[in-house]
């Protein structure tokens, strides 16, 4: 008898003991006001150290006959848990979402975004602007001119010879040919002398500023970067001439008393031609001497221009009288004045688009 007795007394412990385990649970996890609260009460019924897992202690002395009832009393009690359990997360989640949706999309409470940054043109433009200002002060009048530039204007008009370097693939941008003419973009802006001597008659006075595009690249030199071109044509013209109107510009741009040097220089559509120096604005003492810096490599002088007389076969090919007429002509790069007026080191960081950088100006 009592190898029976023992088996069906472990399923029956069993039994009462779900049973005294009963449906209080249901309340607790009715009660529990968080997901946090609910899984404590879920843990204390279904947990390791939980109400079940000492019921469930009891199943060895179980016979092995017994085992499937007491086994499904077992399960059935976990499966109400577990269900109830359930119920009462998707009540709660429902619940914290709801109020979600409902509160205000916004916080009234926030501090407002009082530093909305103003935006303003881009240093290389404030400079572009500057330079432009001073020509049309000094009587110049300002022409605009296209990127995209046909071989003659930007090379054959202006007297360079077929196998100058600049015409080759590795120094500039070519584009596709257009019907017959090859087109590329230009690589100054002395294109715009062509363009306007050929539609204008004399005497001229014009100023050009836009993007110009070469296969260069370190730190002084972009593939694209910006040009001004100024010239000046009339009837008894000279170098005097040019001399005048860039000391004017110079002393207006880097203040009164700043010398301008030339040296001689070659450009083929300019004859004379001259490089174009001011004294250093950055070691330039008081008494007008100059100390010598790094900028200036010690030499007191910046190189800041390409300028000279017209070439005659310039105006030729422009149909333009040169026993006549005579002209001047210069053309800057306009990041470098930038570069050395702001003293940036490196002319990429004009065109990464970085706010860091461009606040600063
Ligand atoms: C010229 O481009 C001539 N067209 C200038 C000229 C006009 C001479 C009229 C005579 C009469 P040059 O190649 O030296 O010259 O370029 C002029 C300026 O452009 C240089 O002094 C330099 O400041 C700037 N420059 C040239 N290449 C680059 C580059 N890759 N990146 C930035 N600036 C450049």
């Amino acid at each position: 008898m009592s190898t029976t007795s023992a088996p069906e007394g472990a399923v029956q412990a069993i039994e009462e003991g779900l049973a005294r385990l009963g449906t209080s649970f249901r309340d607790a996890f009715a009660s529990a006001p968080t997901e946090q609260a609910l899984r404590l009460e879920y843990a204390k019924v279904l947990g390791k150290k939980g109400d079940l897992t000492a019921v469930l202690a009891l199943m060895r002395n179980v016979a092995p006959a017994e085992r499937p009832r007491a086994g499904a009393a077992v399960n059935a009690f976990r499966e109400q848990v577990e269900s109830a359990f359930a119920a009462r997360l998707h009540a709660i989640t429902r619940a914290v979402r709801d109020a979600e949706l409902n509160a205000r999309p916004y916080d009234l409470s926030l501090p407002g975004r009082t530093e909305l940054g103003r935006g303003h043109a881009h240093p290389i433009h404030q400079v572009r602007d500057e330079l432009l200002g001073i020509f049309r002060e000094l009587g110049f009048a300002i022409a605009e001119g296209p990127e995209v530039e046909l071989e003659e204007n930007n090379f054959t008009k202006l007297n360079f010879p077929p196998d100058h370097p600049a015409t080759d693939m590795q120094d500039s941008f070519w584009l596709a040919s257009a019907e017959g003419a090859r087109v590329l973009l230009r690589t100054h802006t002395s294109n715009m002398q062509v363009r306007e001597m050929s539609t204008h008659a004399p005497p001229l006075a014009v100023v050009s500023a836009g993007r110009v595009f070469r296969r260069d690249d370190d730190l002084t030199h972009s593939p694209m970067f910006h040009q001004i071109e100024g010239f000046l044509v009339d009837e008894g013209v000279s170098l005097a001439d040019l001399r005048g109107v860039l000391t004017a510009f110079v002393e207006r741009l880097y203040g009164p008393g700043t010398p301008v040097r030339f040296r001689p220089s070659f450009f083929p559509f300019v004859e004379p031609g001259v490089e174009v120096d001011v004294g250093c604005v950055f070691c330039r003492k008081a008494d007008g001497s100059y100390a010598g810096c790094r900028v200036c490599k010690q030499s007191g002088w910046l190189e800041v221009l390409g300028a000279g007389m017209i070439h005659p076969e310039v105006f030729r090919h422009c149909d333009i009288d040169s026993e006549k007429y005579t002209g001047f002509a210069f053309g800057m790069g306009i990041d470098r004045v930038a570069m050395l007026k702001y003293g940036v080191p490196n002319i990429r960081l004009m065109f990464e688009s970085d706010p860091r950088f461009l606040s600063q100006f």
